[in-house]
């Protein structure tokens, strides 16, 4: 991996890489589970995020709503606190890099193996009118994405991980059978008490997600206050009534994990805080905190939403960037799979 950065190995920064799909406004799920860290990250690695459009098309999107999606997920991104000027902050289908080394990768994967995937499953059953091959093989453009830049490290919640775990596969046959090309990739992903998992607001025992049909189970980065003082006023909880984190009590577990991220108290702290007072204190307290943390990255993403100009100057950056690194990977890929050199 040093020749890629033309760097002696010791002072290597070592690589991350993530994505996200512009599917939506993004949830405190994503930001939790995910994005939170992605800004953390960036001052002692070498960084680099995406806005994962190709992924987002195995559900079927309207162009027009899409095309918003990105451009929101671009700037929200940038909003959470990643710097493209620290990391590289790009678009996929920017990059023709990504599909063109997931067609080589498709050919070192298992239908077996892609056929375990739960999250194809899940969404095999929900959109049971339109289960289409980029569906099926969408880990494999992930890992794609992933391998392309030699990535060390995958900030991703805790739902990712069997994808993480097949591009780790994928990667070390591909090494073993051509000689070693890519770097095996390690998960990045929070303990459980520290929100891998956040769960929907309305059904505890599903996650968090940012295409639920129903509102009130997400709150967004970008809803009001108000509307998240009702979304967790109106968040389902159990009849004990009592602010204690205990197994099978999933709604308050959640609720309390949301609290600890957002106010760095431990639960042991909380339940103090909470002892002998009832759910709706609590939960007024959990809304106030994470309205108070969203508000900055509210205010910043409408400033950035009034510079289409600023945006697009960074996006295009992003992608020539991203390719200077993913074109000397894709090279050694093309050339140990025996392909001619095209000389491009
Ligand atoms: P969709 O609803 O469109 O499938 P999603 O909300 O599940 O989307 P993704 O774009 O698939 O979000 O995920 C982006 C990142 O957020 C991933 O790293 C994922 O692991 C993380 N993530 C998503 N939902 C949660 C959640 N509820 N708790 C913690 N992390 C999450
Ligand atoms: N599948 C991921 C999004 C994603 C991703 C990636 C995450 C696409 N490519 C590469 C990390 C690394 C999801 O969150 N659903």
């Amino acid at each position: 991996m040093a020749e890629t950065l033309s760097a002696p190995q010791a002072e290597r920064k070592k690589i991350i890489f993530s994505g996200i799909q512009p599917t939506g406004v993004f949830t405190l799920g994503n930001y939790i589970g995910a994005i939170r860290n992605w800004g953390k990250l960036q001052e002692d690695y070498r960084c680099v995020y995406c806005v994962v459009d190709l992924h987002a098309i195995t559900v079927r999107q309207d162009p027009a709503a899409l095309r918003r999606h990105t451009l929101e997920a671009y700037a929200l991104l940038m909003a959470c606190g990643i710097d493209p000027e620290k990391s590289i902050l790009f678009i996929q289908s920017h990059n023709p890099h990504h599909a063109e080394c997931a067609w080589v990768l498709n050919c070192c994967t298992q239908f077996g193996e892609l056929s375990r995937m739960t999250q194809f499953k899940d969404k095999a059953a929900r959109y049971a009118d339109n289960i289409n091959a980029g569906l099926f093989t969408y880990p494999v453009l992930m890992a794609a994405d992933i391998l392309l830049y030699q990535a060390d490290l995958v900030p991703v919640g805790v739902d990712q991980k069997q994808h993480l775990e097949l591009a780790r596969d994928v990667a070390g046959r591909f090494n073993n059978a051509f000689g070693k090309t890519f770097v095996l990739p390690d998960g990045y992903i929070p303990k459980a008490d520290e929100g891998a998992r956040i769960m929907s607001l309305q059904d505890p025992t599903r996650k968090m997600s940012k295409s639920d049909p129903n509102p009130k189970g997400f709150v967004a980065i970008l809803d009001e206050p108000d509307v998240i003082m009702k979304k967790f006023r109106s968040a389902v909880t159990d009849s004990e009534a009592r602010v204690a984190y205990a197994p099978g009590k999933d709604g308050i577990n959640n609720l309390m994990s949301i609290y600890s991220v957002f106010t760095g108290k431990s639960f042991p702290v909380i339940e103090e805080e909470f002892a002998g007072k009832g759910y709706g204190d609590f939960k007024t307290a959990v809304g106030e905190a994470v309205a108070e943390t969203l508000r900055p990255i509210q205010e910043r993403y409408k400033e950035l939403m009034g510079d289409k100009a600023y945006l697009e100057e960074c996006y295009r950056r992003g992608a020539q960037q991203a390719m200077a690194i993913s074109g000397r990977t894709l090279e050694k890929v093309y050339k140990r799979t025996g392909f001619i050199p095209s000389g491009r």
